[in-house]
């Protein structure tokens, strides 16, 4: 084997990697080693700012294919019958930073970008169907709430419920969260949803509602909560270096990939608010339809470069996708490529793992570390005579729904069974046996326990009875219970401490 010599940034051959040039070997380090000064510059520049939320994650290369035929329904290339594209999934949990332990109760971020032959595709969701809250302008209020506090740098029980209490709508997610749901026991065993409602659009321009569904064919298997923090201290890296030692050994995990389709017009009239996201659509009402297999087959080389440094976003549509009147995903699709023009730089997209598979011809130019450029003898403004690309009206699809009505802040009107309570009460008495209630009941009982305000507790005990009237009694009483355990408890260690 050939040993390469170490060189600087621009080619040149180094003298040494363990000592700095020196006056006599005891006297002051020259600033002109030069390849000194540029291996501890370049150190301190090895960090990109962290997603904001999502920070903490872990991802792999794969391939979906198509198995069912939704032609009726989109003209998406990704979605036609037997067809097959590259893809890059990444998972992660929302509210912990970088280093923060996989199995901290959270939900999980699953997002998939599809390398198709019209452009990128993402589908950017959670492992749960719904989300905290339905307008985007709450976002930062929620996740400030969710994170530290800006004084002491720590979480805190207080301001999370305050938030959720005073954000009724919130109340289906928290059951999820608070339900097995909050901790998977692996990515592979949980399964994913995009969340929104989108657009599908077919190639007569028919348009229809739909609802992405990722089904784990590991099944959906989850922890307890005592085991949850054993494993959190134990390895951080838990979910992580699962998916990672899985897809080495050969252990592909897969989930397949079925859509529930609502008919354009049953949106106006449809008994839940059909862009609500914290609404499901009731499968009786819209079942799932199988659209094909996601299988996940190649770690990452370089994790940074191609997990920390990919850019997932809602904004990415194709030809037949397109997005619905969601204020939430309205939000999210300026908010993902503003993101990453600050986390990653403007030229995002000219990285390998951003770059589409698609040609990618425009007018856009230069901006910080650009590689690719236009041929120069592409105009660089259009129109132009020059036979510069043209944009086809045909090719896109922007999406389309009715609007009607003046400027206005104000919420969504109410459908028939809409109400920030229902569908959290069902989720808690259908699908809930008695052992997962009454795990869930110690969970919540033990996230409201570190509350230090009287008031948020009592607010607290207000929301989960407006969930289910029994679920608010057994909650105080047990909320009574842990608060005289707690004293003992502490009477115990002042005794022992005597
Ligand atoms: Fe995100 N979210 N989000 N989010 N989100 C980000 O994007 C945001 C929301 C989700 O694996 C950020 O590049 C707003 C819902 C995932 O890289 C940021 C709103 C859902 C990921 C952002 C939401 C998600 C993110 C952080 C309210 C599920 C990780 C840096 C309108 C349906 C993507 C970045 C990955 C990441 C904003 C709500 C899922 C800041 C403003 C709802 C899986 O742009």
């Amino acid at each position: 084997m050939t040993i390469k010599s170490t060189t600087t940034q621009t080619g040149t051959p180094v003298a040494s990697d363990e000592h700095s040039l020196t006056v006599g070997t005891e006297g002051a380090t020259a600033l002109h080693d030069v390849y000194l000064v540029e291996k501890l510059a370049q150190f301190n520049r090895e960090r990109i700012p962290e997603r904001i939320v999502h920070a903490k994650g872990g991802g792999a290369h794969g391939v979906f294919e198509v198995t069912g035929d939704v032609s009726a329904y989109t003209r998406a290339a990704v979605f036609a019958p037997g067809t097959t594209t590259e893809t890059l999934q990444r998972f992660s949990s929302v509210a912990g930073e970088q280093g923060s332990p996989d199995t901290w109760r959270d939900v999980r971020g699953f997002s998939v970008k599809f390398y198709t032959s019209e452009g990128n595709y993402d589908i950017v969701g959670n492992n749960t169907p719904v989300f905290f809250i339905r307008d985007g302008i709450k976002f930062p209020d929620f996740i400030h709430s969710q994170k530290r506090l800006p004084g002491s740098g720590l979480r805190d029980a207080t301001m999370q419920w305050d938030f959720w209490t005073l954000s009724p709508e919130s109340a289906h997610q928290v059951t999820y969260l608070m339900g097995d749901r909050g901790l998977p026991r692996s990515w592979r065993e949980m399964p994913g949803f995009g969340s929104h409602t989108y657009q599908w659009i077919n190639a007569a321009g028919e348009r229809f509602w739909v609802k992405y569904h990722f089904t784990s064919n590991q099944g959906n298997i989850e922890m307890e909560g005592s085991e949850a923090e054993l494993i959190a201290g134990a390895d951080a890296d838990y979910y992580r270096r699962d998916l990672f030692d899985a897809i080495d050994a050969g252990n592909f995990p897969s989930w397949d990939v079925s859509v529930q389709i609502m008919p354009y017009d049953d949106a106006k009239a449809y008994r839940f608010n059909p862009f609500d996201i914290t609404k499901v659509w009731p499968h009786a009402d819209y079942p799932l339809v199988k659209v094909g297999t996601h299988t996940l087959n190649r770690n990452p080389e370089n994790f940074f470069a191609e997990i920390e440094q990919a850019a997932f976003s809602p904004a990415n549509f194709v030809p037949g996708i397109a997005a619905s009147p969601d204020k939430m995903l309205m939000a999210r699709i300026f908010s993902y490529p503003d993101a990453q023009r600050y986390r990653v730089g403007t030229n995002f997209n000219q990285l390998p793992v951003n770059a589409a598979k698609a040609p990618v011809n425009n007018y856009s130019q230069d901006g910080a570390a650009r590689y690719h450029f236009n041929a120069t003898d592409v105009p660089n403004y259009a129109p132009n005579s020059l036979g510069g690309p043209v944009a086809d009206p045909q090719a896109a699809t922007d999406g389309s729904w009715e609007n009607d009505g003046e400027l206005v802040r104000a919420a969504a009107q109410l459908r028939s069974e809409d109400s920030d309570f229902g569908q959290a009460g069902t989720l808690y008495r259908e699908v809930y046996d008695d052992a997962a209630k009454a795990r869930f009941l110690d969970t919540i009982t033990g996230a409201i326990s570190g509350v230090e305000r009287p008031e948020v507790t009592e607010r607290a005990i207000a929301y989960w009875t407006s969930v289910d009237a029994d679920l608010g009694v057994k909650l105080r009483a047990n909320l009574a219970t842990w608060a005289e355990a707690d004293l003992l408890a502490e009477a115990a260690a002042g005794y022992a401490a005597l």
